[in-house]
C-alpha cells in the first residue's frame, strides 16, 4: 500500500543518518520533503515534535504519526511499505543486527574519528559548504566549535587513537557483511544504507581513506551515497596513530 500521506524527515545537514534514512526513502520511492533544521534550536525544535528527550536527528513525520531515530523509521516505512524489502527474506535478522551495529557502535566511531582529525585542521571545517579554507576569524570559531564537539562527544586523543587502530578490524567485519549477503548485494539493505552513510563520513578523512581501498565498505558508501571528497587533507592526525588493514 502506498504511502499517502505527508512525509518529512527532520534533519541536520550533515548528518549520516539523516542521509541514511533519505537514501531509503528514496529507494522505496516514498515522496517526502527533507527539512534541515537551525543547529542549535533543533534541540528544543525536536522535543516539541517528537516528546520529550527525543532531541536528536532524524525524526520522520508520516501524516500525524512521529517516528524518531534512524533505525525506528527503517523499520516503520519497511512495515507501510513492503515492496522492495531493506531486510531480505532469508537475511533479515542478520541484516537488523548489522544495521544495529552500524547506528551504534560505527555512527559513534565516525563522529569521533571526524570531529578528531578536525581538531588538527580546523581551516578545514567549512570544506563541507564549499569553502576550502576558513579565513582567521572563521577559523577561531571552528576551533571553538570543534572543542564544544570533543566536550559534547567525548573524543580524547586516547579514544581517537584507539579508534583508528580498530578501524581494519571493522572494515574486515564488513567485508564478512559481504560474504555472509547482508551488504554488497544487487539492491540495498537497511544494513547497506546504514553502513554506507557512515562510511562515506569517515573516507571523507584523508588519513582513513586508504583503509577502505577495495573494501566493500567503500563499494556501498560509493554506490549509494556517491563520490567521496575528501574533507580532511590526509596528515591531520599523527602518523603513528593510523593503522592500515594487513
Ligand atoms: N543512533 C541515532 C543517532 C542520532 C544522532 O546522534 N543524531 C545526531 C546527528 S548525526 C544529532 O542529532 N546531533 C545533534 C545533537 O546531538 O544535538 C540514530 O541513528 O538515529
Amino acid at each position: 500500500m502506498p504511502i499517502t500521506e505527508k512525509v518529512t524527515l527532520h534533519a541536520l545537514p550533515p548528518s549520516h543518518p539523516c542521509k541514511a534514512v533519505g537514501a531509503a526513502l528514496e529507494y522505496k520511492e516514498i515522496e517526502y520533503e527533507w527539512v534541515d533544521l537551525p543547529y542549535g534550536e533543533h534541540i528544543g525544535m525536536m522535543e516539541e515534535m517528537y516528546g520529550e528527550g527525543k532531541t536528536r536527528v532524524p525524526g520522520l513525520t508520516i501524516g500525524e504519526e512521529r517516528v524518531h531515530g534512524s533505525t525506528n523509521i527503517f523499520q516503520r516505512i519497511e512495515e507501510l511499505s513492503p515492496e522492495k524489502p531493506l531486510y531480505p527474506e532469508g537475511v533479515a535478522d542478520e541484516v537488523r543486527e548489522a544495521e544495529l551495529w552500524a547506528a551504534g557502535d560505527l555512527q559513534d566511531f565516525g563522529r569521533r574519528v571526524c570531529w578528531g582529525a578536525l581538531y588538527f585542521r580546523p581551516e578545514c571545517l567549512g570544506r563541507m559548504n564549499g569553502i576550502d579554507e576558513l579565513d582567521p576569524a572563521g577559523t577561531d570559531f571552528a576551533m571553538k566549535f570543534i572543542r564544544s564537539t570533543w566536550k559534547y562527544h567525548n573524543v580524547t586523543c586516547e579514544k581517537v587513537a584507539e579508534d583508528l587502530g580498530r578501524l581494519p578490524g571493522m572494515v574486515d567485519q564488513i567485508d564478512g557483511f559481504a560474504e555472509a549477503g547482508l551488504v554488497d548485494g544487487e539492491n540495498p539493505t537497511a544494513a547497506d544504507l546504514q553502513i554506507g552513510s557512515t562510511v562515506w563520513t569517515l573516507a571523507t578523512v584523508g588519513d582513513v581513506r586508504p583503509v577502505f581501498e577495495g573494501s566493500a565498505a567503500a563499494r556501498v558508501a560509493e554506490r549509494y551515497f556517491g563520490e567521496i571528497p575528501e574533507l580532511v587533507p590526509a596528515g591531520a592526525f599523527p602518523a603513528s596513530w593510523v593503522k592500515l588493514r594487513a
